[in-house]
């Protein structure tokens, strides 16, 4: 029968366990880990397959790879891969457990073909059938077969783990997700069925699909003649934007837009639905326009060597070509020596290069 073999895994794990906080996971969860341990099995059972169509079949060759499929060699084989070697979690599972991998192989496979459920709910009982959860493996609320009436998803299951609670999908709610939530209605319902669709987008509550349906309005609609209707915020007394926006309403809703920047308030976007010009606009064929500051008659900009340069809105006074703000004033740009020097030297380097260029010709 199997020898025990050298535990090749230890001086890994001791590594592993010196630097365990940067590699060990805590929300990964046994069950998790022994599940994906037996995938890798079985993958590395269908690899290790391959060896039995190797070449010729002599009778030789038959007896040695008939021998072979059920050898501890290939189970050594297998178990090597079966963890990455960064996988804390799972290489300890296996170092823990590897007696009952090598039982399974040898005496068990037979009988007992499900190695997630062998291994994983029976043996080393991390996990839980389908349905069932906690380390009892207790059946979900709504049974196992459907857990939470097939309308949520039960905490823990097909674990050890949890404790069995439904947690709803978003159209149910109740310990047995069998209600509907807030904005869905109920088409079908008895002791253990129940199908809840999305009200109309007016609706907060309702008991049909159309805005006929409302129980209740949500937010941003009104009740009218039996159904909800938008309600215009836009309009209320006191408008909901502030001076320099313009509101849009929306269904259900409404939204604060920035007015065009030449006005001063407006009603809609754009320079044509302006309340007024903003400084530096001037009302012009049916819209605010720019003002060009520089092109009046009184100068604007006053101070030696300075120019005006109309802007949006504005204008602002820059110093012209060859002048420089200095002290509040423009002044003539003085070039350091340096700067004069290095002139000088690119201009002879340029009249050398040139020079060069006819010594070649
Ligand atoms: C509840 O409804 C479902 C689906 O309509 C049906 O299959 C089931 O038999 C019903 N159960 C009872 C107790 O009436
Ligand atoms: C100008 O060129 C001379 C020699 O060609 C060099 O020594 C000097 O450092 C250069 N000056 C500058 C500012 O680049
Ligand atoms: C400033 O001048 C007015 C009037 O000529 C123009 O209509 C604007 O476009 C101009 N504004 C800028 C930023 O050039």
């Amino acid at each position: 029968m199997a020898e025990r073999r050298p535990p090749v895994m230890l001086p890994l794990l001791w590594l592993l366990a010196l630097c365990g906080a940067a590699v060990t996971d805590p929300e990964k969860k046994p069950c998790e880990t022994c599940r994906q341990l037996v995938d890798r099995f079985h993958k590395g059972l269908e690899l290790t397959s391959k060896k039995n169509f190797g070449g010729g079949n002599t009778a030789w060759e038959e007896r040695t790879l008939s021998k072979y499929e059920s050898s501890e060699i290939r189970l050594v084989e297998i178990i090597e891969n079966l963890c990455d070697s960064s996988d804390f979690e799972c290489n300890l599972m296996v170092e823990e457990h590897e007696e009952q991998i090598e039982k399974w192989w040898f005496k068990k496979r037979n009988k007992y073909p499900d190695l997630v459920k062998w291994f994983c709910i029976e043996t080393i009982e991390v996990c839980c059938p389908p349905g069932r959860y906690g380390p009892d493996c207790l059946a979900c609320i709504g049974g196992s077969e459907r857990p939470c009436h097939g309308n949520g998803f039960c905490s823990g299951d097909g674990t050890r783990r949890g404790n069995g609670a439904c947690n709803c999908k978003v159209e149910y709610t109740g310990p047995f997700c069998l209600e509907c939530a807030d904005g869905y209605f109920s088409s079908e319902k008895n002791d253990t069925h129940a199908v809840c669709i999305a009200c109309h987008e007016s609706c907060k509550t309702c008991d049909g699909p159309s805005s006929k349906g409302c129980k209740d309005c949500k937010e941003g609609w009104t009740k009218e003649d039996d159904s909800c209707v938008d309600v215009d915020e836009c309009a209320a007394e006191k408008p909901p934007c502030t001076e320099d926006q313009y509101c849009l309403n929306t269904e259900g809703s409404f939204s604060c837009k920035r007015c065009d920047e030449s006005c001063a308030g407006c009603s809609d976007e754009g320079p044509h639905k302006c309340k007024d010009c903003a400084a530096g606009y001037v009302y012009e064929e049916d819209k605010c326009t720019d003002l060009n500051e520089c092109d009046t008659s009184e100068a604007v900009c006053v101070r030696d060597n300075e120019i005006c340069v109309n802007t949006s809105g504005s204008y602002i006074c820059v110093c012209s070509g060859g002048f420089e703000e200095q002290d509040g004033k423009c002044v003539e740009i003085v070039k350091t020596d340096d700067e004069e020097v290095a002139e000088q030297n690119i201009s002879t380097n340029a009249a050398e290069d040139s020079m060069a260029v006819h010594e070649d010709l």
